[in-house]
């Protein structure tokens, strides 16, 4: 195969990746205007649909208010705060899950002081607590670390607006990417020395990390959370459910669950096969009982899929990328896509090895690997 006729076939997959993006979209929206009650909705959706709506990112929000039905003006979602449940630690930046193991709590924090409990994550801005993780009260106003994802001159911003958490996480998200989040954003450089903490107008810093006792419906344990600015995560919501409040950007509202109301199931586009086939066996298979084997094309389906990698009994789970010997490059088998890239394939060995497939590991940080072909894997087939 010559030079032009590689660029040809690359540039054919260029346009019909912008042409049929959609067709590889991993979740579906539904809009369900009969009013219900929470309880309800969770029923109506699980027989008809996957399950209530689990919103994971911004372009999700984005998605959601952009489809929204003329005269739906608030909806349920699948966010419930049990009775009695238990509370955990979240980062506000979707895909960076809270590790127990990787914290940096200052001695006696966090210790959920009284009254009403402390949610939301501090560091100190000077010694001898420097960088150091607490917990206060959400409500209380303090300078905030920002992060921008984008930006590569600069990654981390000190806001030396004092606002309360809420407000900061709404301020980082419109103007950067979300609060700054995880331990090792906290750990950067570009944090302890570039920028002068010791500056910040107040004692404390606001970063990423709340706590709360939320629960998506269909047990996944996205982190993304999209309240009002008027939320109040330490009056007692137990017991209560979410809404989407079109008229206020998409923003969340906690709501008895007991009132009706219009709702939003999904349609889950993909499902982990617990079988371990070789590559091109689990293609087949795939072909014939669903779509095709996944493609991923974004950073939220690479997010959607590692939720449903944990359940894997393999360490690795083939996708639908599969390495092209002759023509030396990697593409995804859902015709379209080649655009998403930037988590490039480690690789292990020399890619001249011809059958050659991509997968992602079910553990660690979900990265992609280039595998054998002959290996045998579980693998995520995509439906229609
Ligand atoms: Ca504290």
């Amino acid at each position: 195969m010559d030079e032009v006729n590689l660029q040809w076939i690359q540039f054919l997959l260029t346009v019909m990746a912008q042409n049929h993006l959609m067709d590889c979209q991993l979740y579906e929206f539904h809009y369900i205007s009969e009013e219900k009650t929470w309880t309800e909705a969770q029923q109506y959706c699980r027989k008809k649909h996957t399950d209530l709506v689990t919103v994971i990112s911004m372009t999700d929000m984005e998605r959601l208010n952009s489809n929204s039905q003329r005269g739906i003006k608030e909806a349920w979602i699948g966010l419930r705060d049990e009775t009695n449940a238990q509370r955990s630690w979240h980062w506000s930046l979707p895909g960076v899950e809270f590790n127990e193991n990787e914290t940096n709590w200052e001695t006696k924090e966090p210790n959920d002081l009284p009254p009403g409990g402390q949610n939301c994550g501090i560091i100190w801005k000077d010694s001898p607590h420097f960088l150091k993780w607490g917990d206060l009260s959400c409500n209380e106003k303090h300078n905030f670390l920002c992060y921008s994802e984008n930006d590569s001159s600069q990654k981390y911003h000190l806001i030396y607006d004092s606002k309360n958490w809420m407000e900061a996480q709404s301020y980082c998200r419109q103007n950067h990417t979300d609060l700054i989040s995880g331990k090792k954003q906290l750990q950067d450089g570009e944090v302890n020395n570039g920028l002068n903490l010791a500056t910040a107008n107040s004692k404390y810093i606001f970063i990423g990390l709340f706590s709360d006792t939320w629960m998506w419906s269909d047990g996944s344990s996205f982190s993304f959370r999209h309240w009002n600015l008027k939320f109040d995560n330490q009056r007692i919501n137990s017991g209560q459910c979410a809404m989407t409040v079109f008229d206020d950007g998409g923003r969340w509202r906690n709501e008895s669950c007991d009132e009706r109301k219009p709702f939003i199931c999904y349609d889950d586009k993909v499902i982990l096969i617990s079988e371990k086939m070789n590559w091109l066996d689990a293609l087949t298979y795939c072909r014939d009982h669903h779509h095709d084997l996944v493609t991923i094309t974004s950073m939220d389906d690479q997010r959607w899929i590692q939720e449903k990698v944990k359940n894997a009994s393999t360490y690795f789970v083939w996708l639908g990328l599969r390495f092209h010997c002759k023509l030396k490059f990697w593409s995804w088998v859902c015709r379209e896509a080649i655009a998403y890239r930037t988590q490039a394939t480690q690789t292990s060995g020399r890619t001249d090895n011809c059958n050659m497939s991509g997968a992602m590991e079910t553990g660690g940080r979900h990265m992609w690997f280039q595998r054998n072909g002959g290996e045998e894997h579980n693998f995520i087939c995509s439906k229609i």
